[in-house]
Protein backbone atom coordinates (compact mmCIF):
# COMPACT_ATOMS: atom_id res chain seq x y z
CA UNK A 1 0.00 0.00 0.00
CA UNK A 2 1.36 3.57 -1.10
CA UNK A 3 1.36 6.06 1.91
CA UNK A 4 0.89 9.03 0.05
CA UNK A 5 -2.45 9.74 -2.36
CA UNK A 6 -2.63 6.66 -4.57
CA UNK A 7 -2.69 8.04 -8.36
CA UNK A 8 -5.26 6.10 -10.46
CA UNK A 9 -6.36 6.21 -13.95
CA UNK A 10 -9.73 5.90 -14.20
CA UNK A 11 -11.16 3.67 -17.14
CA UNK A 12 -13.96 4.45 -19.07
CA UNK A 13 -16.11 1.40 -19.99
CA UNK A 14 -19.34 2.46 -21.95
CA UNK A 15 -22.68 0.06 -21.37
CA UNK A 16 -23.45 -1.52 -24.59
CA UNK A 17 -25.69 -3.65 -23.60
CA UNK A 18 -27.41 -3.73 -20.34
CA UNK A 19 -27.89 -7.28 -18.75
CA UNK A 20 -31.04 -8.92 -18.21
CA UNK A 21 -31.07 -8.38 -14.17
CA UNK A 22 -30.72 -4.32 -14.39
CA UNK A 23 -34.13 -4.12 -14.81
CA UNK A 24 -35.79 -0.71 -15.84
CA UNK A 25 -31.82 0.81 -15.22
CA UNK A 26 -31.71 1.66 -18.94
CA UNK A 27 -35.18 3.85 -19.41
CA UNK A 28 -33.72 5.95 -16.55
CA UNK A 29 -30.47 6.62 -18.24
CA UNK A 30 -32.00 6.90 -22.14
CA UNK A 31 -30.30 9.14 -24.69
CA UNK A 32 -27.01 9.34 -22.05
CA UNK A 33 -23.86 7.50 -22.47
CA UNK A 34 -23.25 5.40 -19.33
CA UNK A 35 -20.04 4.35 -18.32
CA UNK A 36 -18.37 1.77 -15.64
CA UNK A 37 -15.77 3.57 -14.00
CA UNK A 38 -12.53 1.17 -13.42
CA UNK A 39 -9.47 2.20 -11.01
CA UNK A 40 -6.51 0.73 -12.31
CA UNK A 41 -2.87 0.80 -11.42
CA UNK A 42 -1.74 -0.88 -14.29
CA UNK A 43 -2.65 1.06 -17.54
CA UNK A 44 -0.08 -0.62 -19.81
CA UNK A 45 -2.52 -3.95 -19.05
CA UNK A 46 -5.70 -3.02 -20.35
CA UNK A 47 -5.19 -4.47 -24.42
CA UNK A 48 -5.46 -7.94 -22.04
CA UNK A 49 -8.83 -7.46 -20.29
CA UNK A 50 -11.25 -10.28 -20.59
CA UNK A 51 -14.47 -9.17 -17.95
CA UNK A 52 -14.85 -6.48 -15.39
CA UNK A 53 -15.64 -6.99 -11.76
CA UNK A 54 -18.34 -5.89 -9.53
CA UNK A 55 -18.48 -6.85 -5.58
CA UNK A 56 -22.04 -8.60 -5.99
CA UNK A 57 -23.49 -7.17 -2.47
CA UNK A 58 -21.90 -3.48 -2.78
CA UNK A 59 -24.26 -0.89 -3.84
CA UNK A 60 -23.12 1.69 -6.68
CA UNK A 61 -25.04 4.51 -7.96
CA UNK A 62 -25.64 6.00 -11.72
CA UNK A 63 -24.32 9.63 -11.25
CA UNK A 64 -24.70 12.33 -13.91
CA UNK A 65 -21.19 13.74 -14.33
CA UNK A 66 -22.22 16.46 -17.16
CA UNK A 67 -24.86 17.23 -19.69
CA UNK A 68 -24.60 13.52 -21.23
CA UNK A 69 -22.48 11.79 -19.61
CA UNK A 70 -23.55 8.75 -16.51
CA UNK A 71 -20.46 7.39 -14.41
CA UNK A 72 -21.83 4.19 -12.26
CA UNK A 73 -19.29 4.12 -9.42
CA UNK A 74 -19.64 3.86 -5.38
CA UNK A 75 -21.15 7.30 -3.98
CA UNK A 76 -17.70 7.53 -2.29
CA UNK A 77 -15.76 7.45 -5.61
CA UNK A 78 -18.29 9.83 -7.15
CA UNK A 79 -18.08 12.19 -4.04
CA UNK A 80 -13.99 12.01 -4.62
CA UNK A 81 -14.72 13.05 -8.39
CA UNK A 82 -17.04 16.05 -7.90
CA UNK A 83 -13.53 17.33 -5.70
CA UNK A 84 -11.13 16.76 -8.52
CA UNK A 85 -12.69 18.93 -11.25
CA UNK A 86 -14.44 15.64 -12.79
CA UNK A 87 -18.12 17.03 -12.74
CA UNK A 88 -19.36 19.75 -14.43
CA UNK A 89 -20.30 21.15 -10.92
CA UNK A 90 -17.41 21.27 -7.82
CA UNK A 91 -18.43 19.35 -4.95
CA UNK A 92 -21.81 18.70 -6.46
CA UNK A 93 -22.79 14.92 -7.51
CA UNK A 94 -26.35 13.83 -8.84
CA UNK A 95 -27.49 10.33 -8.41
CA UNK A 96 -30.32 8.93 -10.85
CA UNK A 97 -30.46 5.98 -9.24
CA UNK A 98 -28.90 3.26 -6.94
CA UNK A 99 -28.29 -0.48 -7.72
CA UNK A 100 -26.52 -3.50 -6.21
CA UNK A 101 -23.24 -5.36 -7.87
CA UNK A 102 -25.42 -8.54 -8.21
CA UNK A 103 -27.88 -6.11 -10.62
CA UNK A 104 -25.42 -5.84 -12.86
CA UNK A 105 -23.44 -9.11 -13.92
CA UNK A 106 -24.08 -10.05 -17.61
CA UNK A 107 -24.28 -6.54 -18.42
CA UNK A 108 -21.28 -5.76 -21.51
CA UNK A 109 -19.51 -3.20 -21.82
CA UNK A 110 -16.76 -1.77 -24.38
CA UNK A 111 -13.22 -2.23 -22.98
CA UNK A 112 -11.21 0.81 -24.05
CA UNK A 113 -7.69 -0.48 -25.63
CA UNK A 114 -8.92 -4.08 -25.32
CA UNK A 115 -7.86 -6.58 -27.99
CA UNK A 116 -11.63 -7.85 -26.95
CA UNK A 117 -13.49 -5.45 -27.40
CA UNK A 118 -16.54 -5.93 -25.09
CA UNK A 119 -16.45 -7.35 -22.20
CA UNK A 120 -19.11 -8.59 -19.48
CA UNK A 121 -19.79 -7.36 -15.58
CA UNK A 122 -19.01 -10.61 -12.95
CA UNK A 123 -18.86 -10.96 -9.82
CA UNK A 124 -15.89 -11.12 -7.03
CA UNK A 125 -15.58 -11.31 -3.31
CA UNK A 126 -13.11 -9.28 -2.38
CA UNK A 127 -14.11 -6.11 -4.05
CA UNK A 128 -13.90 -3.60 -1.64
CA UNK A 129 -16.78 -0.52 -1.31
CA UNK A 130 -13.92 1.33 0.48
CA UNK A 131 -11.01 1.52 -2.51
CA UNK A 132 -11.08 2.68 -5.90
CA UNK A 133 -14.00 3.01 -7.82
CA UNK A 134 -15.68 -0.48 -6.47
CA UNK A 135 -15.20 -1.19 -10.30
CA UNK A 136 -11.94 -3.59 -11.18
CA UNK A 137 -11.38 -4.47 -14.56
CA UNK A 138 -9.98 -7.82 -15.27
CA UNK A 139 -6.51 -8.58 -16.48
CA UNK A 140 -5.98 -12.24 -16.26
CA UNK A 141 -2.65 -12.24 -18.19
CA UNK A 142 -1.17 -9.92 -15.09
CA UNK A 143 -2.97 -10.20 -12.12
CA UNK A 144 -3.41 -12.97 -9.80
CA UNK A 145 -6.44 -11.90 -8.80
CA UNK A 146 -8.28 -11.73 -11.73
CA UNK A 147 -6.64 -14.96 -13.01
CA UNK A 148 -7.84 -17.02 -10.22
CA UNK A 149 -11.43 -15.22 -9.93
CA UNK A 150 -11.99 -16.05 -13.75
CA UNK A 151 -10.78 -19.61 -13.14
CA UNK A 152 -13.04 -20.15 -10.03
CA UNK A 153 -16.51 -18.22 -12.10
CA UNK A 154 -15.37 -20.95 -14.84
CA UNK A 155 -15.33 -23.86 -13.04
CA UNK A 156 -18.62 -22.50 -10.91
CA UNK A 157 -20.70 -20.92 -12.70
CA UNK A 158 -24.18 -21.96 -11.77
CA UNK A 159 -22.63 -21.68 -8.14
CA UNK A 160 -22.09 -17.97 -9.09
CA UNK A 161 -25.43 -17.39 -10.82
CA UNK A 162 -23.63 -16.33 -14.31
CA UNK A 163 -23.82 -17.80 -17.21
CA UNK A 164 -20.64 -19.49 -18.78
CA UNK A 165 -20.50 -17.33 -21.64
CA UNK A 166 -19.92 -14.42 -19.95
CA UNK A 167 -16.41 -16.37 -18.35
CA UNK A 168 -15.19 -17.20 -21.71
CA UNK A 169 -13.19 -14.76 -23.00
CA UNK A 170 -9.53 -16.60 -22.61
CA UNK A 171 -6.88 -14.37 -21.10
CA UNK A 172 -4.32 -12.53 -23.75
CA UNK A 173 -0.88 -11.66 -23.51
CA UNK A 174 0.15 -8.09 -22.96
CA UNK A 175 3.54 -8.48 -21.70
CA UNK A 176 6.61 -10.43 -20.92
CA UNK A 177 9.35 -10.86 -18.17
CA UNK A 178 12.46 -13.41 -18.15
CA UNK A 179 11.38 -15.11 -15.30
CA UNK A 180 7.28 -15.70 -15.90
CA UNK A 181 7.02 -15.05 -19.34
CA UNK A 182 4.02 -13.57 -20.69
CA UNK A 183 1.06 -15.20 -18.61
CA UNK A 184 2.83 -13.90 -15.03
CA UNK A 185 -0.62 -14.52 -12.82
CA UNK A 186 -1.37 -17.96 -14.83
CA UNK A 187 2.96 -18.68 -14.23
CA UNK A 188 2.74 -17.30 -10.53
CA UNK A 189 -1.03 -19.03 -9.51
CA UNK A 190 0.37 -22.57 -10.45
CA UNK A 191 4.19 -21.34 -9.07
CA UNK A 192 2.28 -20.89 -5.65
CA UNK A 193 -0.13 -23.53 -5.89
CA UNK A 194 -3.01 -21.44 -5.19
CA UNK A 195 -5.72 -23.33 -5.47
CA UNK A 196 -9.61 -20.61 -4.77
CA UNK A 197 -9.74 -17.01 -4.15
CA UNK A 198 -9.82 -18.14 -0.77
CA UNK A 199 -5.88 -18.54 -0.53
CA UNK A 200 -5.43 -14.68 0.68
CA UNK A 201 -2.03 -15.12 1.67
CA UNK A 202 -0.20 -16.77 -1.37
CA UNK A 203 -2.29 -14.62 -3.76
CA UNK A 204 -0.73 -11.87 -1.82
CA UNK A 205 2.71 -13.09 -2.45
CA UNK A 206 1.74 -13.87 -6.35
CA UNK A 207 0.08 -10.34 -6.76
CA UNK A 208 3.90 -8.27 -5.12
CA UNK A 209 5.43 -10.60 -7.41
CA UNK A 210 3.90 -10.23 -10.64
CA UNK A 211 4.03 -6.16 -9.79
CA UNK A 212 7.45 -5.97 -9.45
CA UNK A 213 8.38 -8.38 -12.29
CA UNK A 214 6.11 -6.87 -14.66
CA UNK A 215 7.27 -3.01 -14.27
CA UNK A 216 11.18 -3.71 -13.93
CA UNK A 217 11.58 -6.09 -16.25
CA UNK A 218 8.62 -5.92 -18.10
CA UNK A 219 8.75 -5.87 -22.43
CA UNK A 220 5.39 -5.48 -23.91
CA UNK A 221 4.57 -8.00 -26.52
CA UNK A 222 1.08 -6.01 -27.59
CA UNK A 223 0.13 -2.81 -28.80
CA UNK A 224 1.60 0.52 -30.25
CA UNK A 225 4.53 0.37 -27.86
CA UNK A 226 5.63 -3.28 -28.42
CA UNK A 227 9.48 -3.86 -27.70
CA UNK A 228 9.46 -1.29 -25.36
CA UNK A 229 9.75 -1.47 -21.89
CA UNK A 230 7.11 -1.93 -19.13
CA UNK A 231 8.35 1.49 -17.24
CA UNK A 232 8.60 3.63 -20.24
CA UNK A 233 5.37 2.71 -22.16
CA UNK A 234 2.85 2.92 -19.13
CA UNK A 235 3.04 6.73 -18.88
CA UNK A 236 3.03 6.65 -22.89
CA UNK A 237 -0.30 4.38 -22.50
CA UNK A 238 -2.03 6.60 -20.01
CA UNK A 239 -1.16 9.95 -21.40
CA UNK A 240 -2.27 8.63 -24.51
CA UNK A 241 -6.06 6.85 -22.77
CA UNK A 242 -6.80 9.93 -21.38
CA UNK A 243 -5.73 11.90 -24.29
CA UNK A 244 -8.15 10.04 -26.47
CA UNK A 245 -11.12 10.53 -23.71
CA UNK A 246 -10.75 6.55 -22.98
CA UNK A 247 -9.44 7.78 -19.30
CA UNK A 248 -8.83 10.37 -16.89
CA UNK A 249 -6.75 10.70 -13.37
CA UNK A 250 -8.26 9.93 -10.57
CA UNK A 251 -6.76 9.71 -6.82
CA UNK A 252 -7.63 8.55 -3.68
B1 LIG B 1 -5.24 -3.37 -10.95
P1 LIG B 1 -4.07 -0.71 -4.58
CL1 LIG B 1 -3.10 -6.26 -14.53
N1 LIG B 1 -11.14 -3.74 -4.63
O1 LIG B 1 -5.70 -3.14 -12.32
C1 LIG B 1 -10.18 -4.65 -4.96
N2 LIG B 1 -9.24 -4.43 -5.89
C2 LIG B 1 -9.26 -3.25 -6.52
C3 LIG B 1 -10.22 -2.25 -6.24
C4 LIG B 1 -11.20 -2.55 -5.24
N3 LIG B 1 -12.16 -1.66 -4.93
N4 LIG B 1 -10.01 -1.19 -7.04
C5 LIG B 1 -8.95 -1.49 -7.80
N5 LIG B 1 -8.49 -2.73 -7.51
C6 LIG B 1 -7.36 -3.47 -8.11
C7 LIG B 1 -5.17 -4.15 -13.24
C8 LIG B 1 -4.10 -4.82 -12.46
C9 LIG B 1 -4.12 -4.40 -11.13
C10 LIG B 1 -3.14 -5.73 -12.90
C11 LIG B 1 -2.22 -6.22 -12.01
C12 LIG B 1 -2.25 -5.82 -10.67
C13 LIG B 1 -3.21 -4.91 -10.24
C14 LIG B 1 -6.27 -5.07 -13.69
N6 LIG B 1 -7.05 -5.58 -12.62
O2 LIG B 1 -3.29 -4.48 -8.94
O3 LIG B 1 -4.50 -1.46 -3.37
C15 LIG B 1 -6.99 -2.95 -9.46
O4 LIG B 1 -6.35 -3.97 -10.21
C16 LIG B 1 -2.37 -5.00 -8.00
C17 LIG B 1 -1.84 -3.92 -7.10
O5 LIG B 1 -4.68 0.64 -4.72
C18 LIG B 1 -5.90 -1.91 -9.23
O6 LIG B 1 -4.94 -2.11 -10.29
O7 LIG B 1 -2.59 -0.75 -4.69
C19 LIG B 1 -5.34 -2.29 -7.88
O8 LIG B 1 -6.22 -3.28 -7.30
C20 LIG B 1 -5.22 -1.13 -6.92
O9 LIG B 1 -4.64 -1.64 -5.75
Amino acid sequence: EALGPQEYTALKMEVSQWGERAGDIASKVAGKKVFFIAATLRPETMYGQTNCFVGPSIEYGLFQINDSEVYLCTERAARNMAFQGITKERGQVSKIVSVKGEELLGTKIKAPNGYHPEVYILPMQSVLATKGTGVVTSVPSDSPDDYINLMELRKKAAYYKIEPEWASLDPFPVLSTPSYGDMTAEFLVKKLRIQSPKDAVPLAEAKDLAYKEGFYSGTMVFGPYKGQSVQDAKPKVRDQMIADGLAFAYAE
